[in-house]
Parts: structure tokens; sequence; C-alpha cells
């Protein structure tokens, strides 16, 4: 279903790539009807449904499939399967946290939606848009496949061909499956728990023929090339859904600035450049955005565009040409008051805004794409984003399979989030083991990365080689020639002695550019006291920031930033301490009910001095 387009004078002009598939973006500003709310599903462990007795995959026109009419022709068919009012759960949202019986369930589910749908009179194209799926959905419209998806937490569409959509009674049916593979991306083994279920929202998109699929129109690194200029550049491309008609034009819009430019389409994809003189550059203390439009006769599209340039320079990252420090935190995808997956708004607000109490300006939002609204509020609100994909621990990097399902997710996450001012990192995975073939592996998401984007730095969160000297602990992991940010994961005084080795350990890094802390963190249950040596106390996890915070003022001097290990407790099956874990990894500065634990106000002393250090970038 896939569609590879790509077009080669683009590459070759060296500026973004347009993003290999059909995503049509800005989903928001689309018409759309939602297909949120109440879904009916079956439970398929075995997999009846999709599977005959041989284990061979039904037909589709077969009436045992699950994606099948359930009503009986007469009296005398047999049906062995139905979906009922009785067994439903709410889309969006994981299944685990729905029913007491789904909290450990990994493996099929189908769901079940009917629908009404009036066409407009025009002459449309529809979709199906799923904001996420993990980890593999099977799409079914009234008996017909539309296609299949793999990867749990980035978007997709699939076409409706025009005669399948009904007036009324339309028959959706998505088969969904979470099992871990060892050939898929994550992998078999992670710290966080495997949320099943449609996860994110699920909208009907009705489209002109012809139509804009996604555009970019972003400040490009300042020292790319543009030396002299002093009119900031806005560059970019937009994707038609077609090849243009001669002369088809393409307008962009920016009223604020009082900027309309016209352009001929002169391919599927046709790059742009647009002046802006007076523009107000997006930051965190100023997180300005614009009105956008981008229109052609048949289609108009609105987004809110924050213009900004990100850079690494020799030691430094540049925010608009000037040094930012990232006093970031780690994220996880989920609300752990509720258990369950994040999804909408107001889950962002009460991430966002926790993370904005501790002092932060930036957030790693780890170990996967989060939802949309997500970096849309990080948008509005002035925080930077550092986006990854779920390249994390021990993926099979011999395979050619799995580097394709990695660069899918890969190109999801960007083409979805390109225009987000405050996204400035795409990361490639997180603690990946040093050999020649992971990083060949890493290195193709690097360039595939660049490829797409060459706007934002690249990145990936590595790991420390303990062992150059006594008291030197050096980032020289191969993969650090690859990325523009250098960024690691150490947890000295948590796994491998106690905090106090903090005093007498430095870091390094092998390479000439900045250096940021990906992951520092120890894991405490909030409400447990006792003194400072007792391992899942306060104490213990407030001694280990003192050392860690004391250790950092005397990082070297490309030293940029820090996103310790993590915002709140997360459920993970790993974590099975029957007192101070029961299932959750206790590294949260708050815990599952949303309370602080001590550290927490620790590391927000350390942000307030580091924002006064740095009061350019609030
Ligand atoms: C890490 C991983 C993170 C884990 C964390 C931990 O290095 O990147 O996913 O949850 O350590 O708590 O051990």
């Amino acid at each position: 279903m896939r569609k590879l387009i790509l077009t080669a004078a683009l590459l070759t002009a060296g500026f973004c790539a347009v993003a290999q598939n059909n995503l049509i973006t800005n989903i928001k500003a689309r018409k759309t009807i939602s297909l949120n709310g109440t879904w009916q599903y079956i439970v398929d462990p075995y997999e009846t449904g999709f599977y005959d007795y041989r284990y061979k995959e039904l037909r589709e026109d077969q009436p045992d499939a699950y994606w099948n009419t359930d009503v009986q022709k007469d009296r005398s068919e047999k049906k062995e399967h139905g979906y009922t009012d009785k067994l439903t759960l709410q889309v969006p949202g994981d299944w685990n946290h729905q029913k007491p019986e789904f909290v450990y369930y990994e493996g099929t589910i189908w769901y079940k939606k009917s629908f009404d749908y009036a066409k407009s009179s025009g002459n449309s194209k529809y979709f199906l848009y799923f904001g996420a799926v993990n980890y593999r959905a099977d799409i079914y419209l009234n008996g017909k496949k539309l296609g299949m998806h793999k990867g749990g937490f980035t978007p997709f569409n699939f076409e409706i061909p025009e005669s399948l959509l009904k007036p009324t009674g339309n028959f959706l049916v998505v088969k969904v499956d979470n099992k871990r593979g060892a050939d898929e991306v994550p992998t078999l083994n992670t710290d966080w728990w495997n949320y099943g279920g449609i996860t994110r929202d699920v909208k009907l998109v009705e489209m002109p023929q012809t139509f804009i699929q996604d555009y970019v129109i972003q400040l490009r690194k300042a020292h790319a090339g543009m030396a002299g200029s002093k009119t900031p550049l806005a560059e970019g491309w937009v994707k038609l859904n077609h090849q243009p008609a001669a002369n088809e034009s393409i307008t962009i819009e920016i009223p604020e600035l009082k900027i309309k430019k016209q352009i001929t389409a002169t391919d599927q994809l046709t790059k742009l450049v647009v002046s802006l003189p007076k523009v107000q550059l997006w930051s965190p203390s100023q997180p300005k955005l614009y009105k956008v439009l981008v229109s052609t006769t048949a289609d108009k599209v609105e987004d809110k565009i924050g213009f900004r340039t990100i850079e690494a320079q020799g030691k430094q990252v540049l925010l608009n040409g000037k040094p930012l420090f990232m006093r970031g935190i780690s994220i996880h995808g989920e609300i752990p008051q509720d258990v369950r997956r994040a999804y909408s708004e107001a889950d962002a607000r009460q991430l966002l805004g926790q993370a904005r109490d501790l002092g932060c300006n930036m957030v790693r939002l780890a170990h996967y794409p989060h939802d949309e609204t997500m970096t849309r509020l990080a948008d509005s609100l002035g925080i930077v984003v550092w986006s990854e994909i779920p390249v994390y621990w021990t993926i099979n990097f011999g395979s050619a399979e799995v580097l394709e399902k990695a660069k899918a997710q890969l190109n999801e996450m960007i083409t979805r989030d390109h225009n987000r001012a405050s996204v400035i990192i795409w990361s490639v995975g997180n603690e990946t083991p040093v050999s020649a073939v992971r990083t060949n592996f890493m290195k193709s998401l690097i360039t595939a990365a660049r490829e797409m984007d060459n706007t934002r730095m690249i990145s990936a969160a590595l790991e420390v080689n303990y062992n150059s000297g006594k008291n030197l602990n050096i980032v020289d992991d191969p993969l650090g020639e690859f990325v523009d940010l250098v960024a690691f994961n150490e947890y000295l005084g948590w796994y491998g002695g106690l905090p106090d080795k903090c005093r007498t350990t430095n870091w390094a890094t092998s390479y000439n550019k900045p250096l940021f802390i990906s992951e520092m963190g120890a894991g405490a249950k909030e409400g447990f006291h006792a003194d400072s040596l007792t391992r899942f106390s306060e104490e213990y996890q407030a001694w280990f920031y003192r050392e860690q915070i004391a250790m950092l003022k005397r990082m070297p001097d490309n030293y940029v930033g820090i996103s310790p290990w993590v915002l709140a407790d997360f459920r993970s099956p790993k974590r099975n301490n029957p007192v101070y874990q029961e299932g959750w990894n206790r590294k949260g500065l708050y815990d599952d009910k949303g309370n602080k634990k001590q550290a927490f106000y620790l590391l927000k002393a350390y942000y307030a001095e580091m924002e006064k250090k740095y009061p350019q970038q609030k």
C-alpha cells in the first residue's frame, strides 16, 4: 500500500527530500469526521479470525473471517464470530487499562465500528486515518482489506475506494496485534509496558481529488550556505497527491507578515523559498507561531508554524544563533495515574505542565514518537523537543527488513512533525550495543533522517565506555562520528556503585561536538523514607541527584544540557521488587499519583541556576 515516491532532483538539490509515504499531514486542519468512541471487539489470541485450521490466511470473501459480516444470511448459516455491545473498548485508548482481563494481554483483538457517512456532492477522495495503532494493524472496510501497517507510534492512512463507502451501515474492522517480535521495532525486550490497541485518533478524511498532501516551511541552519544573507529564508516544499497540471500554482500566505507568494508547481513535489523579513523568531521565551496557509485552486490547508534556526556548531548548540542550554526531562507517553497511554491534549498538558514546573525548556520524548498533541503543545509553550524512534537496545541490526521497518517509522515521525519549531532533534535510537553491524544500521538511519530533514540536529542516546581510564569515562561510540549532537546515558550511583562515585568521575567525548546527557536517574518509592544509603528511599534518590549535580558542574565545556530519567514513574514488566516497584520503574521525579519526590526540588534548583547562566534561552 505504501507508495514509494522519491524525487531524484530534490535529493541532488541537497535540501530535505520528500517523505517516502502517502501520509496526509496536519490532519486536524482537514475535513474529517471522528471515528473515536465506542468500538465493539473480539479478543482472538489464536487469530482464528485470520487463519484457517491449517494456519493459512483466510481468503477475503471467506465468511469465517472476522472482517466479514457477523450477520447470518439465514438461520442455517454457521457463524462462529460476532460483535456485540456487551464487549466494547474506547478508542483512542490502549486495551490494557480498560478491562482487568487485558492488563497483561499481548495478542490480537479485532475492533469493529459501524458508521454512516453522507458524501459531499462534489468529487472527493476518502481516507481512513489512524494516529497510531500498536503494533500491527490490518484495516478492512465492508469486507475489503485497505491495508496493513506496522509500527505502534506513528500515523498512517489508507485510501477508501469510492464505491466501497456507503451512506449507512459501513462495517469497519481493525485487527490489532501487539505481540512483540524479535524482528520488529521495538524488539522483544523493552523497559516499558507494551500497551496494545488503537491508541490514538481515528478519522475519516475527505479530500478533493487533487490535494496538498504535505509541505515543509522551515528556516534552514544558519551556517548552511546562507552566510551574508541577513533576511531569514524559509525553505521547503509542497507535495501534491498528483502530478500538477501545466501552470498549476501553489500559494503560500503568512498574513501577519503580509506575505503572499505564488509558485508554479513543477512536479508532484515543488520546492519553495520564502524570504521572511521582520519575522519574529520562535524561541522558548517567545514561542511565536504564525498562521501559514498553503493553497492550490482545489485545496487549502492552514497551519501554525514557528520559525527558528537550530544547529550544532563546534561545542555548542545554537538556537537562532545563540547558545542553548537544554534543561530537559525524559518523558514516557504514559499517564501513570490511569495506567494508560497518553493521547489527548489534556494528557499533553499534564506531562508538559509537570516538566514546566520543574523548570524545563526541553523534553526528551522517549523512546518512540509521542502523540501529535505533545509536539503541537510544545510549539505553543516554547519547549524544545527530542523526538525518537523505538530503535531500542538489541534490535536485529543484521536484518535488512528490520532496517526498513525502522526507516518507515523514522519517515512517519519526521513527516508528521517536520513543521514543528519545537522539534530540534531527531533521535534514531537508544543504547544500541556497539558493533560494526549496528553502526552500519544506525548510519543508514542517520543518512535517511538527513535526507528527509536537514534543518534539525540528528542524535541517538549512546552508551559510555567505562573502561578508558580510572576516573575518566569517554563517550567514544563510533556512532558519535555521524550524529550532530553526542548524547549518552549514564547511571553512575545507581547501576554500578554508589552516588559518591560521582565525586571522582570526569567525562569526555572523543568527538569535537556538543555533549548532551540523555539520561541519568535513580529509583525511589515516593513516601518511603530512610537514610540515604537505603535503595529506593527518597533520600537515596536525592543523594544521587546531589552528587550528580555536583559532577555536572565539572562537565567539559561542550556540555549543552541534560534530560534526566524520568519525569514520572512508569509501568515496566521488568521491575519486580514487590515492595518498592510492583511493576513500576520508580525513577520518576513524580510518582504514579503525581506527587513530587525530594529529588524533584534538587533538579529544579539546578535548573533555576542554569536558567540564570543562560538567560537568553529561557
Ligand atoms: C535506560 C533506558 C531506559 C530505562 C532506564 C532504566 O538506560 O534507556 O529506557 O528505563 O535506563 O531505568 O534503567
